[in-house]
């Protein structure tokens, strides 16, 4: 039997937290009032509220110069089922994870299923990966994979992506997600048309192996591994894609992956608008593709995505149905308080976004009032919800305060007794 935080300990830390939780909702519920907002209207919609974990971030990442592996790290994907498991039980915020294959590929995926749903755990997108040799493949994708010049290769990275979709169906997941390194290093190394006519052959075949109640995500990426062109570059490269594909294509936005400064806000508004926002890849960053803790660097912009996203709810865009994923490297700190701490930055963002008036914006913004347009929007922003998701966390049966609670449990101590140093645990972010 492996150690799992147990309930009448959270039920302990909560009982020391409940009364100032409480006087502060309280507060926080009048304040809203007076903006004509209904706390517990609010406080429904965060429960209700849900982002994927990735199996993968759990373990410590890494960067290119080295990966400085913590104690008690999973040593495969049923440690890592058991982590994830334990970030939903005190978040309350993460009931699905995001599976990686060939990382989370076992020989029994019927086992992994029955693992998963006996810790409480769903399965969210799963993730292809093409963009790294596995022992014992005949093919290699040092020059690319859905795209590469071979026919052999796309037909061996096509036929991993199919092998995905049947793992997910038998884990009961309705989504993949295809993100590809390809791309060239040299002007000259390829032809930018031609390699978009391959990854468009090789979707067109991933695309027919799709149930029909399946979804495929496109993440785009402006540049890495590739440093001169990325096939799949950017939002207009991926709608494209997704609209010659069909409807149960759309593209997915990593918050990452976009040159610096770019309105990513704008981007998602416009992916709403023809029916084609994936969801996301939360994660923050302040020079690139870093992969910091969601909320960390620029929590205003998570934010500004939210409002479109909050914006696009409430007026009922057509198929607006978004999936909600984190997408992280955890590199100096324990991944499990990285990945609790992120979800619930993530719905901080979202429930900032509900905290504005909107009816008033409206009207500022019909009546061009700039100032006060701007500053409806920014109170929102400035609303310290934090009792709110506590609130949410403590109705569902999780922790007050997560981070608090994990600590005083010694789960990672007592993960790393039960887990012995592996060398080369996988881990990896797309
Ligand atoms: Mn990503």
């Amino acid at each position: 039997m492996t150690y799992r935080i147990p309930d009448s300990l959270i039920a302990e830390q909560n009982a020391a937290g409940a009364a100032a939780l409480a006087d502060d909702y309280s507060a926080l519920g009048r304040q809203l009032e007076r903006r004509g907002l209904d706390i517990e209207a609010i406080t429904t919609k965060v429960v209700d509220f849900a982002v994927a974990v990735p199996t993968w971030g759990v373990g410590t990442g890494g960067t290119r110069f080295a990966r400085f592996p913590g104690p008690g790290e999973p040593r495969g994907v049923f440690d890592k089922l058991e982590d994830c498991a334990t970030i939903h039980q005190l978040t309350r915020a993460t009931p699905t994870c995001s599976p990686h294959f060939p990382w989370d590929k076992v020989r029994d995926t019927g086992e992994l299923a029955e693992r998963a749903k006996a810790l409480g755990i769903g399965f969210d997108a799963v993730n292809s990966n093409t963009f790294q040799d596995q022992p014992g493949q005949p093919l290699s994708y040092k020059f690319g994979s859905l795209t590469h010049a071979s026919k052999a290769v796309r037909d061996q990275a096509v036929a991993h992506n199919i092998e995905c979709i049947a793992i997910g169906e038998k884990l009961g997941s309705k989504a993949l997600t295809v993100w590809i390194g390809d791309g060239s290093n040299f002007p000259g190394q390829s032809n930018l048309n031609r390699v978009f006519d391959w990854y468009m052959e090789s979707l067109a075949q991933i695309y027919a192996s799709l149930p029909r109640d399946w979804r495929v995500f496109l993440e785009h990426k402006l540049n890495e591994p590739a440093f001169y062109s990325t096939v799949i570059a950017d939002w207009g490269t991926s709608l494209m894609a997704a609209e010659a594909l069909g409807p149960q294509a759309f593209c997915l936005v990593d918050l990452g992956h976009h040159a610096p400064n770019v309105n990513i806000e704008q981007i998602v508004s416009r992916l709403i608008r023809v029916g084609r926002l994936a969801g996301f890849h939360f994660n923050d960053s302040k020079y690139g593709d870093d992969d910091l803790d969601a909320g960390s660097i620029d929590p205003f912009r998570l934010f500004r995505v939210f409002n479109e996203l909050v914006d696009a709810a409430e007026r009922g865009a057509p198929g607006f149905d978004p999936a909600y994923m984190l997408d992280q490297s955890h590199n100096v700190t324990d991944p499990i308080e990285s990945l609790m701490d992120s979800a619930i930055e993530v719905q901080r963002a979202y429930a900032q976004a509900l905290a504005v008036d909107r009816a008033a914006l409206a009207d500022a913004q019909e009546a061009s009032d700039v100032m006060l347009g701007r500053r409806l929007l920014k109170a929102g922003f400035v609303t310290d919800v934090s009792p709110i998701l506590a609130e949410a966390r403590r109705r569902g049966g999780g922790a007050i305060d997560p981070l608090a609670t994990y600590r005083a449990s010694g789960y990672r101590t007592r993960k790393a007794e039960e887990r012995p140093a592996a060398a080369g645990s996988s881990s990896g972010i797309v």
